[in-house]
């Protein structure tokens, strides 16, 4: 038998983050879901499982569900099973499942909406759909009891979604699942969703790319984030009989690419031609294409406002974009007195900033600016600090703020300077 793995789609994922962009990134995850189905039969499967998380929440629009359906009716020949999973969980009357469209929903589908045992393709799917969005029960404690029932023959595939109870690698109360479910449960293939990366487990054991396990997180099908590595497949399953090792294919299915390009800000014209060269070289799949660019390095406000006013335009033909902006700010004797001019309280933030930084981390006092009216000494900043956040000075502890402290708030500044400066 031959069967789809997938899970954690996301359908209805609002990526507000890329503000008029966002819609585009919505769109394109019903286009790969398309395209996993569209695989599915091609290859001929006994049916597509989606193993939790195939919508966002149990608030998405009605459209959402809708356009989902149309896709699982183009491919009528492919039975497609949906658990709920820790996003849509089936929390009672008002849950997903129980909604409007769902009284019309596609004669292809089944929602494995309680746990229980599915007769499929010779086949059994035990199945423990999640009810909350949180529990600190393992899931697979409900699949390893519907298996004592017997199989009579039959190869048995569990399903259900949750994290990878691996100490400090998840929250405790996120659903874990013992690592080597699978042999305590005695199914043939443990089918998970949960993780948004490609793994495989055989015995508790993370197994090599190419090494099959019967414990497998196929990941996102389609990528929803930076620096995602290994996301945007499916999992192709074959298993011959009970008891034999699955085949598990790692199937591309993504639409999107997301890649993070790094900017110096400093290093002009070098960093600008560099980073031209890149946006060059992707531009043939700019419309598929996600990306963000880091800018670091430190610059004055002026040329950074020129700098984000030159990427507006050139990233203009991808997809969808983000500038992360993670420069300090540096600036010219002359800029100082400007700021002096026409915000007196932000060169006064600034320069308070700069000493106390210089009395607590013993850093360099930044050119052209003058200190003689500030703070002189990190007792005196302490009582100014202890009396502005109104607690006790010995409470009040400025030794420990590190350089990553002051890089911090020296954004957060540089960010008010150019609103002030524009
Ligand atoms: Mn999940």
């Amino acid at each position: 038998m031959k069967f789809i793995h997938s899970a954690d789609w996301q359908l209805g994922a609002r990526f507000s983050q890329f503000g008029p962009k966002a819609e585009s990134l919505r769109q394109v995850r019903f286009q790969t879901l398309e395209t996993a189905l569209r695989k599915a039969d091609e290859a001929s499967v006994d049916f597509f499982l989606i193993a939790g998380d195939l919508f966002e929440d149990g608030q998405v629009d009605d459209t959402v569900i809708h356009t989902t359906f149309e896709k699982f009716r183009r491919f009528p020949g492919v039975p497609v099973f949906i658990l709920p999973g820790n996003h849509d969980p089936n929390d009672g009357p008002s849950s997903i499942w129980n909604r409007k469209p769902f009284l019309t929903k596609p004669s292809n589908v089944t929602v494995l909406a309680e746990p229980g045992v599915t007769e499929c393709g010779g086949a059994q799917l035990l199945a423990s759909p999640l009810r909350q969005k949180k529990s600190t029960i393992d899931p697979t404690l409900k699949i390893a009891e519907l298996a004592r029932q017997p199989a009579d023959g039959r190869i048995r595939i569990g399903v259900t979604h949750g994290a990878l109870a691996f100490p400090g690698k998840h929250e405790s109360n996120d659903h874990p699942i013992v690592p080597d479910a699978e042999t305590r449960t005695g199914v043939d293939y443990l089918a998970v969703g949960h993780w948004h990366t490609w793994q495989v487990y055989d015995h508790g054991r993370h197994v090599m790319p190419g090494t099959d396990g019967r414990l497998v997180m196929p990941g996102t099908p389609e990528p929803d984030a930076f620096e995602q590595d290994g996301a945007g497949h499916v999992a192709l399953v074959e298993i011959s009989s009970p008891q034999s090792k699955p085949v598990v294919q790692k199937v591309p299915v993504a639409t999107l690419q997301w890649m993070t390009l790094d900017l110096d800000c400093a290093d002009a014209p070098a960093g600008r031609q560099g980073l031209e060269h890149r946006l060059a070289e992707v531009k043939p799949a700019a419309d598929r294409t996600v990306v963000r660019v880091r800018l670091h390095g430190r610059v004055s406000p002026r040329v950074l406002a020129e700098t984000r006013q030159w990427l507006e335009s050139a990233l203009q033909p991808y997809l969808a974009q983000q500038v992360l902006d993670e420069t300090a700010v540096a600036l010219t004797v002359a800029e100082i007195d400007e700021i002096k001019n026409r915000s007196p309280l932000l060169a006064q933030a600034l320069t308070d900033l700069a000493q106390i930084e210089h009395l607590a981390t013993n850093s360099p006092v930044p050119a052209g600016m003058d200190l003689s009216q500030a703070i002189s000494s990190l007792d005196e900043a302490r009582a100014l600090v202890s009396r502005v956040i109104g607690e006790k000075p010995e409470k009040t502890d400025l030794t420990r703020l590190d350089a990553e402290f002051f890089k911090l708030a020296h954004q957060l500044l540089s960010q008010e300077l150019q609103e002030a400066t524009q």
